[in-house]
């Protein structure tokens, strides 16, 4: 882009006319759009998530969590091939990476065993970028769901990449979440125990084929009886637990009836809004500390006295110099806005 620093993007008028006929390079630019740090990006993509507002919201979002190895990727392809290719209806699946100097290896992974719903039209892959300490597709997955969405997207997965923090992300994003299990991971239903079932609402146990097809099922047998001294999710829905396969589609239409179940189930209650709505308030805090913790840090290392006094020598305790910055950061908000 004539070698200069801001990448342009398109009008925000070709970029809403691109993702409402669900054009892929127009939504890889909204998207990058939207991940954007730059101040101008910010404008734009705020007028752009505002002209699709009224299209937006109307997916249901899918969590998908499990051990590296669990078989998400694979199991999403095949579910992902059900939908488009049983149903006729169309699937996003975005990859959410906190941690990506660790498992940016599996992203690679991830897009040749989603190889066939990557072809597939009625598919959108959106893989996680393998840079950053917090990548962009996890900051800005609110966001891109919303794209998604005002593309006609009606099924948005959502697969977690490493462990750790990022079920709980995947958790205030998704509607319903999926915990893949496989057999012979005895620290797993020690992980059960210590709560990773509550996440889930739907446990399935992969690779039950061939000569795992037994050990699954005792597996499963297992997790049952973890699963029933647990307390009961939020939405009152007792856990639903099943094994599969992945290897190809023969368990996917009964995995669907499941997640229908369960949709049915929280849209009836009311459970399903009410919980979008917390995840609203959660991503506005989240995006409103991020920007004020941008600009004190810009304060911070701009303004002189401020950097003075942050890397002070005087005898002042940290604490004194923190409510004094503090202090000075309050009146400049006062006078500046
Ligand atoms: N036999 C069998 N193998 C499976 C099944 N599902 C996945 N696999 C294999 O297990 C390995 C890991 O599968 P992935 O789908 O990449 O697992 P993942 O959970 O996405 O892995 P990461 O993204 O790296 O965490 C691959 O070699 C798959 O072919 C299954 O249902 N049965
Ligand atoms: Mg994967």
């Amino acid at each position: 882009m004539n070698g200069s620093a801001v990448a342009d993007f398109p009008s925000t008028a070709e970029l809403v006319e691109g993702i409402q006929n669900a054009d892929r390079a127009r939504m890889g630019q909204a998207i990058s759009l939207v991940e954007s740090e730059l101040p101008l990006h910010r404008k734009q993509a705020e007028a752009l998530l505002k002209e699709l507002g009224p299209a937006a919201g109307k997916s249901w979002r899918i969590g998908v969590t499990g051990v590296p190895g669990a078989g998400k990727s694979s199991f999403l392809e095949q579910l992902g091939l059900h939908i488009t290719r049983e149903r006729e209806e169309k699937v996003a699946v975005l990859a959410i990476d906190p941690s990506s100097p660790i498992s940016g290896g599996s992203i690679l992974g991830d897009k040749t065993r989603m190889n066939d719903l990557a072809r597939d039209p009625r598919a959108f892959i959106r893989p996680s970028p393998s840079g950053g300490t917090f990548g962009g597709v996890a900051r800005r997955s609110q966001e891109i769901i919303r794209i998604c969405e005002a593309a006609g997207f009606q099924y948005c997965f959502i697969e977690t990449v490493g462990v750790g923090q990022s079920e709980d992300l995947v958790k205030k994003l998704s509607d319903v979440m999926i915990l893949l299990m496989i057999t012979g991971a005895g620290d797993q239903l020690q992980g059960i125990k210590r709560g990773i079932m509550e996440v889930a609402d739907l446990v399935l146990v992969n690779k039950a084929d061939g000569n795992n097809t037994v050990p699954a099922k005792k597996t499963l047998a297992e997790l049952r009886q973890s699963a029933a001294m647990l307390p009961l999710p939020a939405h009152g829905r007792p856990v639903v637990s099943d094994t599969c396969t992945s290897l190809d589609q023969r368990d996917m239409p009964r995995i669907w009836t499941h997640l229908m179940d369960h949709f049915n189930s929280v849209v009836a209650s009311g459970w399903l809004k009410e919980n979008r709505d917390t995840q609203d308030r959660y991503w506005v805090r989240a995006q409103l500390n991020e920007w004020v913790q941008d600009e004190l840090d810009h304060w911070l290392e701009n303004d002189a006295e401020a950097s003075s006094l942050l890397s002070s020598q005087s005898s002042k305790l940290p604490f004194s110099r923190s409510a004094e910055l503090f202090r000075r950061y309050q009146r400049l908000r006062g006078t500046n806005d």
